[in-house]
């Protein structure tokens, strides 16, 4: 068998993703998430300007191969954009597989390790009442984990916050929108939340909040520290992760579990959290991360450290790389939670997809392969229409991390 055709479609069902397809001479196609949210367009050129052409007239049983040639062959190694594309090169070939072997891909990973993905969902607003609100409407819909993000008294908006509910959708205009922060608001306001949801929902329900990269590590660990009571599943993503060793600073001044990694691309970029166990959870997932052969490497290195996977699933995330997340979530030994953020109907659409949600777990699909597709006539009804992550400042003007 050999491919004779990779094409790149990107299209915008409510919001831009970007997939590749590929073919082989005997008809078989498989299909891989490509997305980099706001930087959609540079994936798309990576990979038909210079990955398709390499790919014609290769073997697609050979992923560990295709996926090295990719990697050591580029010279220029590591980062979002290369490894999204290497991403949905993988992710293609595992489908493809999949199909050939006539089995879901979680069958070639070693079969099932648990009978469905627990799910996390979010639950966001501007005041506590609505955040309560929220909360409920997750757990009505059985969810057994909930993600919670409240606005903060004294600033206008707050990321994490929408209008939008089930779908919600971070990227939201054409330039980048500015939003402003205050670490003393925040860290004031986020504790009493926390009070009042534990107050209302009890002790069993799994709760987590996401920080966004604002703080620096002795903030986080105070943050950490004030929401001992309130026992979170996890706290997300507490400070910038480029400098490893600043977990420890965390890690020496509270036992709220730390989470990270949606921006990873590399194992090299969590190599050093996992190995000194300064996180509890690694969150990098399937598209941004070189794709299923890649993110196995990096869940194995975490089992050895008694950290667990949680991978990122926001809406910019497509079906293809949900669908092939579940495949590992459910066969890895280490599986931890799966974020799963509803995607609106018109997505659904343009990837029609087997996997299923019922009672707190997503289901992958028993399809052979990945059990998604993409609907190309569909997709061409929606054109690319650029979308930005909002800019965060300081009250003072100042760029924060967002
Ligand atoms: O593209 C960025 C979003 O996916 C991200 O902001 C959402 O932090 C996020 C999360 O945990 O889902
Ligand atoms: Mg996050």
């Amino acid at each position: 068998m050999k491919i004779v055709d990779a094409r790149v479609i990107v299209t915008c069902p409510g919001r831009n993703f970007v997939t590749l397809k590929i073919v082989t001479d005997e008809g078989v196609t498989g299909v891989g998430d490509a997305t980099l949210n706001g930087r959609e367009l540079a994936v798309a050129s990576y990979l038909r300007d210079h990955v398709a052409p390499l790919l014609i007239g290769r073997d697609p049983a050979r992923i560990e191969d295709t996926w090295q040639y990719l990697y050591q062959g580029a010279y220029w190694r590591r980062g979002p954009v290369t490894m999204s594309a290497i991403a949905a090169v993988d992710t293609a070939l595992w489908d493809i597989k999949g199909k050939v072997a006539g089995l879901p891909v979680y069958q070639l990973l070693g079969g099932r390790s648990r009978e469905g993905v627990t799910v996390y969902g979010h639950a966001n607003g501007e005041t506590v009442e609505e955040v309560l609100v929220e909360v409920a409407r997750y757990v009505d819909l059985g969810y057994r984990a909930v993600r919670v993000q409240c606005g903060v008294p004294g600033l206008p908006k707050t990321y994490g916050v929408s209008a939008d509910k089930l779908f919600y959708e971070p990227a939201d205009a054409a330039l980048p929108s500015e939003a402003t922060w205050s670490t003393q608001r925040y860290l004031a306001h986020v504790p009493t939340v926390f009070a009042r949801v534990r107050d209302e929902f009890g002790p069993t329900l799994r709760l987590l909040h996401d920080v966004h990269h604002r703080l620096t590590p002795i903030e986080a660990a105070r943050l950490g520290r004030s929401l001992e009571p309130y026992a979170l599943t996890w706290m997300e993503d507490p400070v910038p992760a480029d400098l490893q060793e600043g977990f420890r600073l965390i890690r020496q001044h509270t036992t709220t579990p730390v989470a990270v990694g949606e921006v990873f691309n590399s194992i090299f970029d969590a190599a050093q959290l996992i190995r000194e166990q300064l996180i509890d959870y690694i969150r990098t997932t399937v598209v941004h991360a070189g794709g299923i052969t890649h993110l196995r490497r990096i869940f194995d290195l975490a089992a050895l450290h008694h950290v667990r996977s949680g991978s990122h699933g926001a809406t910019d995330l497509s079906p293809v790389c949900m669908a092939a997340a579940l495949q590992l979530d459910i066969s890895i030994p280490n599986f931890g939670l799966q974020e799963y953020m509803r995607h609106t109907a018109q997505t659904d659409e343009v990837f029609p997809h087997g996997y299923h949600y019922a009672d707190g777990y997503l289901h992958p699909a028993e399809a052979p392969g990945l059990g998604v597709d993409i609907d190309e006539e569909a997709a061409a009804r929606y054109p690319y229409a650029p979308a930005y992550l909002p800019v965060n400042r300081l009250e003072d003007g100042t760029v924060h991390p967002w």
